[in-house]
C-alpha cells in the first residue's frame, strides 16, 4: 500500500449493545465490557484514526435491537466521536436488526445511511489526488425482507472508479427471510468487490470482487470462533483492490483438541497437558500486530485412555476452576470441557466375542467406520442401518414439545459423535461390571 493508496476501513455485524455470552466472571479477566462489540468498535475508531483512513463502512446489525439501543447507541456515539475528531466519514447499511435504530442514529449525525427504504444510494469516496471509490449500499427497511434487494437493480459502475457494494444480505440461501442474494447477481453487477454483513463467521477478503461476509467485529459466543476484525480495503492509483483483515477483537473463541491418547500420565498430568494445548493454540492462531486480550477456549479431550472415569473426574476440576492461564501476551479461559476419551482396548480382539462387550465392539468398530466387522457380513450397509436407527431415536427427541422450537437441523457427523460416545459409555458400563463379578 502507498501513500496514493485511498483506504476504506469496512466493519462487519458489531451488535453494539450486546455482551459477549459464556465468559467466567473472574477477577483475572477484564472487564466483560473491555471484551465485547463495544470495545471492539472504539479499537476499531483508534485503528482508523493511526491509519489515516478516507472512510470507515458498516455493514449493519450495527446496534443489537430495541432492547440494547440504550447502551448501543451510547456505545456506537464514542466511537463515532473518535471518527468525526480526525475528520472520516462514516457510512453504513442498516441490517435486519436495526432496521429502525440505524435511520433514528444516522439522523442525529455522525453517519451517512446507504440505501434508505430498500433503494440503491451511493457515496464517492475521492480524497485530493488520490483514486476515488463508489460505495453503493441498500438498507433494510423492513426485519425481514424475503426480496433479492437486486430486484431492484443497483446503479451501473461509472468507468474508471472502483466500485464497492456494501449490503446486509443472506448470500445463496434461496428462500432466506433476509434479503436472498445470489453470488451470480451479485458478480452481474460487474463491482470490484461485495462486502456483506449477516452471517456472522468472516469470510476470507477476494481480490477477485468475490463477495464475502466481513463476519462480526468481535466473537458474540463461542461458536464465533478464530480471527475477527474489520477489512481494511485499499486502492492503488492502478485501480488495484487489496485486503487486509485487522485483528482488532478483544476476545477471540478457539477450539482447542487435547488427545490424550500418546500421554503417560493423562490424569495427574492433565493440567499441565491443558495448559500446553492451549498455549500453543493461542500462538498459532496469533499473527504479528495480535492484540488479543482474552481467549476463550472450548477444550475437547479425546483419545484412548486406560482410565476414563478418572479422565472425566480429573476433567471437571479442570473445569470448575475455570482456569485462567498466560497465552500468547494474553490470558485464557476453559468456557467448556468436553470430555471424548475413551476406554483403551483391543476392539477387534473384543469384537470376536458373541457376548454384550462383543456386540457393542462391534458397533464402535462400524461407527468409526472399519471396514470389515467381526461376525458382521457387510460393514457399510450395517454402519447405515445404525446411523437411521440413530437418527429415529434424535427424530423421536425433537418431537418432544420442549425441543420443538429448536430448528437447528442435526448433522451426520454430530449424531454419528453421539451414538459413538454412547456406545463408548455402554461399554465401559459392562467392562466394569464383568471386572466387579470377576473380583467378587
Ligand atoms: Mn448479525
Amino acid at each position: 500500500m502507498s501513500a496514493r493508496d485511498t483506504q476504506i476501513l469496512f466493519v462487519g455485524d458489531m451488535h453494539l449493545g450486546r455482551l459477549p455470552a459464556r465468559v467466567p466472571a473472574s477477577d483475572t479477566l477484564p472487564q466483560l465490557a473491555e471484551l465485547g462489540p463495544g470495545a471492539a468498535w472504539r479499537r476499531t475508531a483508534h485503528e482508523a484514526v493511526r491509519l489515516g483512513v478516507d472512510a470507515v463502512a458498516l455493514a449493519g446489525d450495527v446496534v443489537h435491537g430495541a432492547g440494547d439501543t440504550f447502551e448501543g447507541a451510547s456505545e456506537l456515539g464514542t466511537g463515532l466521536a473518535i471518527l468525526a475528531r480526525a475528520g472520516i466519514p462514516v457510512l453504513a447499511v442498516a441490517g435486519n436488526h436495526d432496521t429502525r435504530v440505524l435511520p433514528d442514529l444516522a439522523h442525529h449525525g455522525g453517519i451517512t445511511l446507504l440505501g434508505p427504504e430498500g433503494t440503491w444510494t451511493f457515496a464517492d469516496i475521492a480524497p485530493p489526488g488520490r483514486p476515488a471509490v463508489r460505495l453503493v449500499g441498500w438498507s433494510f427497511p423492513r426485519p425481514h425482507w424475503p426480496e433479492s434487494p437486486l430486484a431492484a437493480p443497483p446503479p451501473p459502475p461509472p468507468p474508471g472508479i472502483v466500485t464497492l457494494g456494501l449490503l446486509h444480505a443472506d448470500l445463496d440461501v434461496p428462500g432466506s427471510p433476509y434479503a436472498p442474494v445470489t453470488g451470480a447477481e451479485l458478480a452481474a453487477t460487474g463491482y470490484a468487490g461485495w462486502l456483506l454483513g449477516h452471517v456472522h463467521t468472516p469470510g476470507l477478503p477476494s481480490g477477485t470482487g468475490r463477495p464475502f461476509y466481513l463476519g462480526s467485529l468481535c466473537g458474540l459466543d463461542p461458536t464465533e470462533t478464530d480471527v475477527h476484525g474489520p477489512v481494511l480495503a485499499s486502492v492503488g492509483g492502478d485501480g488495484q483492490l487489496s485486503w487486509r483483515r485487522l485483528p482488532l477483537a478483544p476476545l477471540r473463541w478457539l477450539s482447542v483438541d487435547l488427545d490424550l491418547g500418546a500421554a503417560k500420565e493423562p490424569v495427574a498430568d492433565l493440567e499441565p497437558l491443558t495448559f500446553d494445548a492451549v498455549a500453543r493454540a493461542c500462538v498459532a492462531s496469533c499473527g504479528a500486530d495480535d492484540a488479543t486480550l482474552a481467549f476463550g477456549i472450548r477444550l475437547a479431550l479425546r483419545g484412548a485412555v486406560d482410565d476414563p472415569a478418572a479422565v472425566r473426574a480429573a476433567a471437571e476440576t479442570l473445569a470448575e476452576k475455570s482456569a485462567t492461564m498466560p497465552a500468547a501476551g494474553a490470558i485464557a479461559f476453559l468456557e467448556k470441557v468436553s470430555v471424548g476419551t475413551h476406554q483403551r482396548v483391543d476392539l477387534r480382539q473384543v469384537a470376536q466375542g458373541d457376548d454384550p462387550p462383543g456386540l457393542i465392539a462391534r458397533r464402535i468398530l462400524a461407527l468409526e467406520g472399519a471396514d470389515d466387522v467381526p461376525g458382521i457380513a457387510d460393514a457399510a450397509a450395517w454402519r447405515a442401518q445404525l446411523m437411521a436407527e440413530a437418527r429415529r431415536a434424535v427424530t423421536d427427541v425433537d418431537q418432544l414439545a420442549h425441543y420443538r422450537c429448536l430448528d437447528e437441523p442435526v448433522g451426520d457427523e454430530e449424531i454419528r459423535r453421539e451414538a459413538l460416545a454412547t456406545a463408548w459409555a455402554l461399554y465401559e458400563r459392562l467392562d466394569r461390571s464383568r471386572k466387579g463379578a470377576s473380583c467378587g
